[in-house]
């Protein structure tokens, strides 16, 4: 990507970031992202509290939602990445899932991945 420009990752991208979890069913799972060289921003969902996930650090390096899997994965739909302003290099996107222990007896599950970004 161009430095100076933004990324958006969606599925019309072929770049989507899509999260899950298989038995936390309604329950919250937290999603953190994380970039070293730029920020990311996401959509909220509209809604009462405690109906919709938390959105935390949204347009900052560090990006935390907790809520409903499936809600957290629709507002993914909106992420954009954006590099730090005049920055050129590798950066990459580390996107953590834990499930907070929903459900089962074993304690919390978590996993990652992680998209390498390079602007320039
Ligand atoms: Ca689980």
């Amino acid at each position: 990507m161009a430095p100076d420009t933004s990324l958006a990752f969606n599925r019309a991208n072929g770049n989507a970031v899509e999260v899950g979890d298989l038995d936390a069913g309604f329950d919250d799972v937290r999603v953190s992202l994380a970039v070293t060289h730029g920020q990311l921003t996401v959509t909220p969902l509209a809604g009462p509290a405690g109906t919709v996930p938390t959105v935390t650090g949204n347009g900052t390096a560090t990006v935390e939602l907790v809520g409903r899997a499936d809600h957290i994965d629709y507002i993914l739909r909106s992420l954009v990445y954006a590099p730090s302003s005049g920055y050129t290099g590798a950066d990459a996107l580390t996107v953590l899932i834990d499930d907070l222990g929903h459900n089962g007896f074993d304690g919390a599950k978590t996993a990652s991945a992680v998209v390498d970004l390079l602007v320039g």
